[in-house]
Parts: C-alpha cells; structure tokens; sequence
C-alpha cells in the first residue's frame, strides 16, 4: 500500500491554504461550476503570495461514484482550475501537495492514477503532510483513516465505499423518492431523519392527507354524520405525533449507531496522544471548524460541495434545503492566530 509523509519546515512568511472535500465529478454540473470558480479564486489570490502552498487535502475528486470516469477526464475538464493550479505553481516559492482520501483512494492504490494528477496538476501525492514552525508541528490529512467506516483496509473494503458504489444505487433505483440527494446530507446521525422527511413531505402530504380529507368530506356530506370529519382530524393529528417521534427516536438510534460526532473526536485525542503534533488539520467529515483540544488544536478543512441542512418545516418535522458550502483552513504564523477557517454557504435555487 501506498504509504508517503512530507514533511517541511514553513516559516511565518509562507501562506497555506488547504481545501478539501470537493467531490470533482462529471458531468460538471452548474453548482460544481459555481465550486470550480471559487477555487479559482482563491488559488489566485494565494498565487500573489511570494511563498505559498495549496493542499488539497482529500475527496479533491469523487472516484467512488461513477467508476467509469478516469482521473484523467475529470482534471481536463476542471480546465480553468487546472490552468489556475497550474500558472500558481509556476512561480518559484509555490507548491501543491494532494493529500489522498477515501473517496479518491485509487490514488493510493493506482501508481498511474498518481501519476496523472503528479503531471496534470504537478501536485505532490502523499498521505499525510507535516509542518514544523519553530518546535510546533502540524499534521495535515483527510482523516478518514480515524472512522472506522471509511478506514483503508489490506483488501480495499470498507464500509463507506460499499454504501457508495453498491447500496445506494440500489436504493436510489428503487425508492429514489425517499433516497435521491442523501449523499449531500453531512452529519450521519440525521440519515434516518432524511428518508423520513421525504416520506412526509413527498408521499404523505400530497397523497395520503387530500385522500384522507377527501374520504371524511365526502362521508360526512353524504351521510350527514360529523363523526367522519372528527375522526380524519384525529388520525391526521396522531400520524403527526408518530412522525414528531418517530423522527426523535431514529436520531437517537443514528447518533449512537452511525458513528461520527462525538466518538470521532475521541479517536482523534488518542491519535494526538500516540503520534503527538501540536495542530491536526483534517477534512473528511465536512464538518468545518478550529477547536481547542487538549493538548493540540484541531482544524476542519470543511468542503467545497452541495451540503443538506435539515430547516423545520410546515409540520415541525424538518425539511432538508440544500446549499453550497465552501470552505477552507489558512495557515499563516505571521498571524496572531495562525491557523482559521473560513466558509461561505450558498442557498440553491431550485
Ligand atoms: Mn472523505
């Protein structure tokens, strides 16, 4: 297996920006244009910088989805970013480092595959970056390699590309009603929640309630009994319930079920504690943010992807609204803080 450190020593007049999580994929659809223009900004900007490196830390391109598509076609088609990352690392004082993830983890399988983002983008593939600035380091990786959903095993399984490349086909073809979007949905504790929002909002609301009120007010007319129409009112109102805890009781299960969250976080407090570093900069979980650890700080890169917020909805039981989220870690120790996080969210027009 594929297994590569760099490490490098920074000073405070380098800049570094690191972006991950950007799913690259075809078709280049007009959210991932929107995406690819961002990045092109932000490569620029950094570009003005004498000293600088871009790290693109992870699931940079979407292999798991359509297997068909080769690393080759995407970057080609990305083709401003690509003049962008190119015409940045032109300059003496600039590099880029690709840190490989899970969704991209043919990089770390495939010597070829490596070799085409090595010539196409002139990035520098590894696992895992270290930084060291004066007697501080900074560990810069995607972070998949602390869930136990996504960890890279000898015989290339795990659990999340099973649920990408096999299960969700499968289920978009059959339910694609209750299914289509669930990959945008980032905290895994809310799956349930999702599928049961599409339920309510796409099969239940429009078909089974004018059923309902239809039946009641038909009855009623007809026989000339109100009972109907208080007994429809009353099966509306406790279907209601049952979804209102229902929906309560799936996130519960999921939060303890489906990793993520919490646990996560304690890997990580043990991964500091057997490799020691000062900073983590992660991606992965598209969970952006810096936190304060003990010990060590801890850094999300975030993503550059279509991300699903659950909003409440009409019925109190929430309705997901999906979004652009662009994010990013600087890392800059001409800085009072040194190492922030930025993010843009960008409402979708359907
Ligand atoms: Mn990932």
């Amino acid at each position: 297996m594929f297994n590569k450190n760099i490490n490098l020593k920074i000073t405070a007049s380098q800049k570094i920006l690191v972006v991950s999580d950007i799913h690259l994929q075809l078709p280049l659809t007009s959210e991932l244009s929107i995406i690819e223009q961002s990045l092109v900004g932000r490569i620029n900007e950094l570009a003005t910088h004498k000293q600088a490196i871009l790290v693109l830390n992870g699931d940079v391109l979407e292999l798991w989805a359509q297997s068909n598509q080769s690393v080759e076609e995407i970057i080609d088609a990305y083709s401003e970013l690509k003049l962008a990352i190119l015409s940045f690392n032109k300059k003496p004082g600039h590099r880029i480092i690709y840190t490989v993830g899970n969704h991209d983890d043919s990089l770390a399988v495939s010597a070829s595959d490596r070799a085409v983002v090595a010539n196409h983008w002139q990035a520098e593939v590894c696992n895992t970056l270290n930084l060291t600035i004066g007697r501080r380091t900074i560990r810069i990786e995607h972070g998949h390699e602390n869930d136990p959903y996504n960890k890279t095993s000898s015989t290339g399984y795990s659990h999340g590309k099973k649920l990408v490349q096999t299960t969700l086909p499968i289920l978009l073809k059959r339910i694609p009603t209750l299914i289509g979007g669930i990959g945008d949905v980032v905290d895994r504790s809310l799956l349930p929640s999702f599928v049961l929002s599409n339920l309510l909002y796409k099969l239940v609301v429009p078909f089974s309630i004018p059923i309902v009120l239809l039946w009641a007010g038909y009855q009623t007319a007809a026989r000339s009994d109100t009972r109907y129409a208080a007994a429809a009112a009353l099966v509306l109102l406790l279907s209601w319930a049952a979804f209102m805890l229902l929906d309560i009781f799936l996130r519960l299960v999921a939060r303890q079920t489906l990793g993520g969250g919490k646990k996560y976080m304690k890997s990580l407090d043990s991964y500091q504690k057997e490799t020691k570093f000062n900073a983590l900069v992660l991606g992965h979980t598209h969970d952006g943010r810096v936190e304060k650890r003990r010990g060590y700080s801890y850094a999300n890169s975030g993503c550059n992807d279509i991300i699903a917020l659950p909003r409440t909805g009409w019925l109190g039981i929430p309705r997901f609204i999906r979004y652009i989220q662009m994010s990013e870690i600087t890392i800059d120790y001409s800085k009072k803080e040194p190492i922030k996080y930025h993010q843009q969210i960008i409402t979708l027009v359907k």
